[in-house]
């Protein structure tokens, strides 16, 4: 504690990456244990400062549907959060892919609000990310996270992989790791 009676401790704040209907089970695009990210991320949610989410939030066409099968159009159930997380918590909600331009994999292309700003604002140091999924939305916004200057975590137990090709959650675990993201466990983060 400081004089004012503030903690001292960097702030820090969790960002749940698309824990989306179309990502979980009977989804467009639902991928193998995708709901059970979510009692793992409603354990950890009060020991944040601040909870922020991203949504894909695709238009009805999409050059990413050439990838992917049409998932999370802008206001479909499949676009909703799941319906057992806790969103009350959630102060920020980042849209992204709203585009047809590019994927927007990374919850730093959000269009609605800036995820770099809202982060400076608030004087928010330390990131810890989890969600769907590991092998695209979760690497790729760890990626942008770090080489912005985050202290980035990444909750393992607490995200699952498409797997296009077999490996590919291990390719990106260690892709995030060698670029200085912290890989840990939801039962050690500290208090
Ligand atoms: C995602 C594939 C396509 C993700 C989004 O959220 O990781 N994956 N669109
Ligand atoms: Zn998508």
């Amino acid at each position: 504690m400081n004089q004012a009676g503030k903690s001292d401790r960097a702030k820090r704040a969790l960002l749940i990456v698309d824990v989306q209907n179309d990502f979980c089970q009977g989804g467009a695009l639902g991928v193998k244990d995708g709901d059970n990210v979510v009692p793992v991320i409603n354990s950890i949610i009060d020991k944040f400062d601040i909870v922020i989410s991203s949504q894909d939030w695709h238009p009805e066409e999409s050059i990413h549907f050439r990838k992917w099968p049409p998932h999370c159009i802008a206001g479909t159930h499949g676009a909703d959060f799941h319906p057992g997380l806790k969103s009350d918590k959630i102060s920020l909600k980042l849209r992204k892919g709203t585009d047809n331009v590019d994927d927007g994999y990374s919850a730093f292309e959000a269009t609605n609000v800036s995820l770099a700003g809202f982060l400076q604002e608030n004087e928010i140091s330390t990131l810890y990310i989890c969600g769907l999924t590991t092998d695209y939305c979760v690497k790729t916004t760890a990626l942008d996270a770090v080489n912005l200057g985050f202290h980035t975590y990444v909750i393992t137990d607490a995200i699952k992989p498409v797997n296009v090709r077999p490996g590919d959650d291990k390719r990106a675990l260690d892709e995030m790791y060698l670029n200085g993201c912290i890989l840990v466990e939801s039962d050690h983060l500290p208090a």
